[in-house]
């Protein structure tokens, strides 16, 4: 089964990983180095042991590859998964006027007064940056993230490359080259964006009519990011194969510091009592030539069963 792959990881990291400390001071048990393939032509990775917000991950990735950074484009589809991170930087300003926020990823989770204030200046965060758009250029910009690597990376000359573009064209021309490679990592940006890129490098391979693609992931959150990443990087591979012509192949996740959040092992033990079920479809309800053209109702799964949703803190 394709989602035993990713149970498997979670098993191991349970049973080997070392207890560590992390950044976020929540403590992690975490395996450095671990691989996952995922035969795409067996159906779609999208997780079913646990529900899995495709909605999500697909504007995500549209998202992405708009070139966009600013977290408007996100809720207006009402995606949240990145708020944390631009609120951050509004709370951080001078602008701010409300209650202390600071450490709000921790507080948020123990202390219920605190939580309800929170999530009201979340809120006056979030209706700011729809209806104001001053507002939202200051504060929703999450700065050189993925959207700006892929499409519009930064030259000393002055000018960008879009990577994204240039890795089709290459899978169109030039399909044997070993050097198909988007890369999202600039050690020039680490310290100051929002969140240094986790999808660090990805790289394409075209044999026998089929687009393979496989991610190098400097980190990863296995309980709840790691079912977006397999998914968003799957959808990306049927994308570019689409585009290009060609069936999928596989995908194949490779992770440096792959961890289990020690707030979420119960979550984990839960979801690896559950048997999976067959993997969903994914279908293209309309097909652009050009990628950047898709919109997220043109892209569903179907036949998608899954159990109900876990959930579970995400560390800030
Ligand atoms: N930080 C950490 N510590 N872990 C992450 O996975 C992570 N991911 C980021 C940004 N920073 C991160 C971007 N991707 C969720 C999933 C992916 C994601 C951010 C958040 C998440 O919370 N998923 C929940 C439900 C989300 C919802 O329904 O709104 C889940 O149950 O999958
Ligand atoms: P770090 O920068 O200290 O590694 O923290 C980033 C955390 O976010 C880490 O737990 C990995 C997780 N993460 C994912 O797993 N997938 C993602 O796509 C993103 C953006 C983050």
């Amino acid at each position: 089964m394709l989602e035993d792959q990713y149970l498997n990881l979670e098993k191991y990291v349970l049973e080997h990983g070392n207890q560590k400390g992390d950044r976020t001071n929540t403590g992690t048990l975490s395996t450095f180095g671990y691989q996952m393939r995922f035969d795409l032509s067996e159906g779609f990775p999208l997780l079913t042991t646990k529900k899995v917000p495709f909605g999500l991950i697909k504007s995500e990735l549209l998202w992405f590859l708009k070139g966009d950074t600013n977290i408007k484009y996100l809720l207006e589809h009402k995606n949240h998964i990145w708020d944390e991170w631009a609120f951050k930087n509004w709370i951080e300003s001078e602008d701010y006027v409300g209650p202390d926020m600071t450490d709000f990823g921790h507080r948020s989770q123990t202390d219920s007064a605190f939580r309800d204030e929170y999530r009201a200046q979340m809120k006056i965060f979030n209706d700011n940056i729809l209806n104001d758009d001053d507002f939202a250029n200051k504060f929703g910009d999450l700065g050189d993230v993925y959207g700006s690597q892929w499409r519009a990376w930064k030259t000393r000359r002055g000018d960008t490359i879009d990577q994204i573009a240039n890795v089709i064209n290459m899978i169109k021309e030039t399909p044997n080259s070993r050097r198909m490679i988007v890369s999202a990592w600039n050690p020039e940006d680490v310290p100051t964006v929002a969140l240094p890129p986790c999808h660090t490098m990805f790289q394409f391979y075209v044999a026998n009519g089929k687009l393979s693609c496989q991610l190098y992931q400097r980190s990863g959150d296995i309980f709840l990011g790691i079912p977006f990443n397999i998914a968003s990087y799957a959808l990306l591979t049927e994308m570019i194969a689409k585009a290009t012509g060609l069936e999928v192949g596989e995908f194949i996740h490779t992770i440096g510091d792959a961890h289990i959040y020690l707030n979420h092992i119960e979550q984990v033990k839960e979801q690896l009592m559950r048997t999976p079920k067959k993997a969903p479809k994914l279908i293209f309800k309309n097909t652009h030539e050009n990628i950047f053209d898709y919109k997220v109702d043109d892209i569903v799964v179907e036949n998608y069963d899954p159990y109900p949703v876990i959930k579970a803190p995400v560390a800030v």
